[in-house]
């Protein structure tokens, strides 16, 4: 046990920050001015120039520092007492009882009884620093973060496809040059407002094409030019894509030397499609074979073979987070092949991520295979570099752990004859599972079994306030570091004013629980030194960030612009906005076209469950709502959960506009109050997954998983619906 205090360190007053958001991908620049920086003043925040929010900020952003002053802002450890109540403690107090039970629990069930969950929205600093700390002083494979419930499909396919998952291999900005962009299972209007304006000349052009069931805010941006909205049967975007690439080969409107020149793979992929005439995708997917007809034949004509100034296609977690979200995916890769985009400019395929840095956040080793500069942990070569670097002995870095859905249902489980048993202790930085992973009743169950659960946040999250232990940490405007944003460009975070408190950057957190535990590792706790020791581990890595340190990115940002597109291999490599251009990142630098076919939602439609159930996002509320309910505007716009449903459906069911209702699924019971919409199809109702208890739709959702990706299928489940009587009776 340590004899050292943990020491608070000395505020510095800062002013003005010229810092990002700390919300989704987009990454909006913003300038913070602290009224009073030491003390409780607010904080204002402007937009700033920068090329993908050009001066734009959502709602979220507006009123983002609000969540600085909150009231409930977590400003000392807390340790649950004999009472069962969480108590404020001193940083002492809590990192030895963190590192008593640690111990004891390790050397009773070794190593591999301690889990890690880590989040999309940690800088690259942290996200680095938390997966070293498990490879190398908790010694567990057993390290996953939300962004397996996120990115994960679009990852490994464009791994597959493209040998190298870059969100957007291209800047932002080339949007606004093509004549269609198709978004698949993308509600940009409501998820990165200000990158819309990036369409509006392809909305002039009569070239937004939108596939969603929802007539969404983003699906309503094709009705003023003669766009197109697809609206299929939830869960069946594979059969339209199968029929698009068919319809495309049938009618030779192919790229033929494109194909020849940079794929392999293109035969198999035209036998596959053979038997998805539009007609027949019609009777699985509801999208009229005329419409799919024109919608390939648009793309065709906006392609460089047809002649056009161009064509995108890009996914969202409307197709992706699906039981066949990698083969999705892996079908759009193809169509896009098939038309000759990826690789060209003003064309081109990218899947839009989500999470602050939740392109970063899948780069650096928090993922259950990976090891940073998006290494494979069961890549020798990968290992001995990584462990060269960290002062380890290669053998000693784990393998492989446990995707995060499969992690978290092993919380506490005992060994059966085909099962070892499960983590006895989790810690989790930057997320909240209890509300945002699927078939949440199964969560809160596992979390129960825990010995030790510890949480970093700096708001009482719902899985925060079951924790044993809470350690406070800063905010977004309190910190330094960098983020990789949606285009793979490497910016920013800047700190604006001090931490309150007792907070402490998960750095410092890491560093000192390390050194509590007896680490042989070194753990750097400034972001910048942080930073030139990830670089290094990342050198000669697919996302090689060799060539950039803080200093590089502020000199960058002083001079001209804004951050540098990865990979960027030497200090004075100028970066890589489109990495496609010569070759695909794949060993014989052809795009490998793969062969894939459709099957339902694991949890289909049936008597006793006959209604499709979707989930996503409203503008207003960010992820699990821990950050955005605790803000007052956004509160007031959006107070809680709405089931949107049709009128004719309502009618049948009995629910009036503004009623609560039940929904139920095989897995539980949720509430929330209905709104009437001819928006969405009639078989089918959406619910954001923004809010906790009784309305949180992940008491519903499906755990199914993509059999590669280990993605979550969060956006189709099977449910039956009620009117809720006598005060929540049915
Ligand atoms: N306001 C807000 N913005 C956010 C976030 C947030 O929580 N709130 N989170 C950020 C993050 S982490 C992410 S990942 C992104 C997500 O950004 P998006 O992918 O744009 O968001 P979602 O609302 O999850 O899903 C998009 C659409 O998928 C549709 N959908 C549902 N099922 C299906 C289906 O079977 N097929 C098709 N084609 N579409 C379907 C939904 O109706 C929805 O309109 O947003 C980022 N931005
Ligand atoms: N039904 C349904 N469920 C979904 C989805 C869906 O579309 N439908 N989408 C999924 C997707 S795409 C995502 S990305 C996940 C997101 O799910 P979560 O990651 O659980 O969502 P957040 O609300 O962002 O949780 C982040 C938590 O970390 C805290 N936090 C923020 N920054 C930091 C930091 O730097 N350090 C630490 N320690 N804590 C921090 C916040 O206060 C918050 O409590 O949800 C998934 N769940
Ligand atoms: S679009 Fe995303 S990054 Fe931009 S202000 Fe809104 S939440 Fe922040
Ligand atoms: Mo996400």
């Amino acid at each position: 046990m340590s004899t050292t205090t943990a020491q608070v360190a000395p505020v510095a007053d800062v002013t003005s920050a010229a810092t990002h958001c700390p919300y989704c991908a987009l990454q909006c620049a913003m300038v913070l001015n602290p009224a009073d920086p030491a003390a409780t003043g607010p904080v204002s925040v402007q937009p700033r120039q920068f090329p993908t929010n050009a001066g734009g900020l959502c709602q979220k952003g507006w009123t983002s520092s609000e969540l600085l002053r909150t009231p409930d802002r977590i400003t000392t450890p807390l340790l649950r007492g004999a009472d069962g109540q969480l108590h404020p403690a001193s940083w002492d107090q809590a990192l030895d009882t963190i590192v008593v039970r640690l111990a004891r629990l390790q050397a009773e069930s070794g190593p591999e009884t301690v889990a890690v969950f880590g989040g999309g929205g940690l800088t690259n600093e942290k996200a680095y620093t938390l997966g070293k700390f498990a490879r190398t002083v908790l010694r567990t494979p057993n390290i996953d973060y939300n962004g397996r419930f996120c990115m994960s499909s679009a990852a490994a396919a464009t791994n597959r496809a493209l040998g190298l998952d870059r969100g957007l291999p291209f800047p932002l900005t080339d949007l606004a040059g093509a004549d269609a962009v198709m978004l698949l299972g993308s509600n940009l209007a409501e998820t990165m407002p200000p990158s819309v304006q990036h369409l509006a000349p392809v909305r002039a052009r009569g070239g937004l094409v939108v596939m969603d069931p929802r007539r969404s805010r983003t699906a309503a941006l094709t009705e003023d030019r003669q766009g197109m909205h697809l609206q299929p049967v939830p869960g069946t975007d594979l059969a339209v894509l199968l029929a698009l690439t068919h319809i495309v080969i049938a009618e030779n409107l192919i790229d033929s030397v494109y194909l020849d020149e940079r794929t392999s793979g293109f035969e198999t992929v035209r036998r596959s499609v053979a038997a998805w005439w539009p007609e027949r995708a019609e009777t699985v997917c509801g999208v009229p074979a005329a419409q799919l007809r024109r919608v390939a034949r648009q793309l065709a004509a906006a392609s460089p073979a047809g002649g056009g100034r161009g064509a995108y296609l890009l996914t969202g977690r409307g197709v992706e987070q699906s039981s066949q979200g990698t083969a999705t995916v892996t079908a759009t890769i193809n169509l896009a092949l098939v038309l000759g985009l990826p690789g060209r400019i003003g064309s081109g395929y990218g899947a839009i991520t989500g999470q602050g840095n939740g392109q970063g956040g899948r780069e650096h080793g928090q993922k259950a295979d990976q090891l940073p500069g998006y290494r494979s942990i069961t890549d020798p070569a990968a290992r001995a570099h990584v462990a060269a670097v960290w002062g380890v002995a290669p053998e000693t870095i784990p393998g492989p752990g446990r995707p995060a859905v499969e992690l978290l249902s092993s919380l506490g489980r005992p060994a059966t004859a085909d099962q070892p048993a499960g983590p006895r202790a989790l810690f989790v930085h930057g997320a909240n599972v209890l509300v945002s992973a699927p078939n949440s009743g199964r969560v809160a169950g596992a979390l129960d079994r825990l010995d030790l659960l510890v949480v970093c946040d700096f708001v009482p999250s719902e899985t925060a306030s079951r924790a044993d232990v809470v350690l406070p940490v800063t905010q977004w405007a309190e910190e330094e570091g960098t983020m990789t944003s949606l285009e793979g460009r490497v910016i920013r975070r800047r700190q604006a004013l001090p931490a309150p408190g007792q907070a402490r950057s998960e750095l410092w957190i890491l560093a000192e629980l390390g050194r509590r535990l007896g680490a042989q590792v070194a753990f750097a706790t400034e972001p910048a030194d942080v930073f030139d020791e990830l670089a290094r581990a990342s050198a000669g890595g697919v996302a090689d960030y060799t060539g950039l340190s803080h200093a590089r990115l502020d000199d960058d940002e002083a001079a001209s612009g804004p951050g540098f597109y990865w990979p960027v291999p030497a200090a004075d490599h100028p970066g890589t906005p489109r990495p496609f251009q010569d070759r695909f990142a794949t060993p014989d630098g052809r795009a490998r076209m793969v062969a894939v076919n459709h099957h339902a939602p694991v949890d289909d439609v049936r008597p006793g469950a006959p209604i499709y159930l979707v989930t996503g996002r409203v503008l207003q509320h960010y992820q699990s709502g821990a950050q955005t309910r605790r803000v007052a505007d956004l509160n007031r716009i959006v107070p809680e959960p709405v089931v949107e449903l049709h009128p004719l459906l309502a009618s049948r069911l009995g629910i009036e506009n503004g009623a609560e209702v039940r929904l139920r699924s095989a897995r539980g019971e949720a509430v929330a109050r209905a709104r009437w919409s001819d928006d969405i199809r009639p078989d089918t109702v959406f619910m954001p997954f923004h809010f906790a208890g009784t309305g949180s739709v992940n008491l519903l959702t499906s755990d199914a998983t993509d059999p590669i990706s280990g993605m979550p299928e969060f956006k189709v489940c099977a449910v039956d619906l009620s009117p809720v009587t006598d005060g929540g009776q049915p």
